[in-house]
């Protein structure tokens, strides 16, 4: 039996842990999920009911992007993403990402539902993140070396719905590096295979799997 992955394409989750799956020439079965018509066999995996979850063929269940992440680069690493001198920082930036930054993307994204402050104010909070990325790309190729780490791929599914909030404002803004990194991984054909697009699973459905 293949591993079995329950994502969604929109989410920043999913895609990073779709593209570490690719990278790590894991192809599990691929049942794309509507968040408002969960399957059931999902959530009999993974009660809290987010996406991806991917379902081992020994059945164990991983529900969260970064066990996901981890699990993959633990059987196949080839361009050592999880250095582990870069361990520590990786982990910190992605916490970073996935606690305060995820808060200032959701509010500036979706500011109509948050109409205590406008619009721009949630961009310039989420921006102290992309001055503080921006300076890491001063120093180096990528976030946290010269080569492509974890970190690249766990944070640039977020960057990217930032960036594309307000594409023209983002284009124009002071981050020349952060632009260049976002639109190289945007050309990725690492992205570009983990966008497949499918419609949604349904119980019975033939097997497809996550590429090829
Ligand atoms: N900490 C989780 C977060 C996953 C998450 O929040 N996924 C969102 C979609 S991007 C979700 O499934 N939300 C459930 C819903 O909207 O019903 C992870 O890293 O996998």
């Amino acid at each position: 039996m293949l591993p079995v992955l329950y994502s969604f394409r929109r989410c920043p989750y999913a895609m990073r842990a779709r593209m570490t799956l690719i990278y790590s020439s894991i192809n599990p079965e691929l049942r794309e999920v509507l968040l408002k018509d969960k399957p059931s066999s999902m959530l009999a995996i993974s009660a809290k009911g987010t996406v991806p979850v991917l379902q081992l063929p020994d059945s164990n269940v991983l529900d969260q992007s970064r066990d996901i992440m981890h699990w993959a680069l633990a059987i196949n690493d080839p361009q050592q993403w999880l250095d582990e001198e870069i361990a520590t920082s990786i982990s910190e930036l992605i916490d970073y990402n996935d606690n305060q930054f995820k808060t200032h993307l959701d509010h500036y994204k979706y500011w109509e539902r948050f109409p205590a402050e406008s619009k721009n104010f949630y961009r310039t909070q989420g921006e102290s993140f992309l001055q503080r990325l921006e300076q890491q790309l001063n120093n180096q190729r990528y976030l946290l070396a010269d080569t492509i780490s974890m970190a690249d791929i766990a944070l640039f599914p977020f960057i990217r719905q930032f960036a594309f909030v307000d594409k023209s404002w983002f284009d124009q803004a002071p981050y020349p590096k952060l632009q260049a990194w976002l639109q190289e991984l945007l050309d990725s054909r690492l992205f570009l295979a983990a966008m497949k697009k499918l419609p949604p699973w349904h119980e019975g459905d033939s097997p497809v799997s996550l590429y090829q």
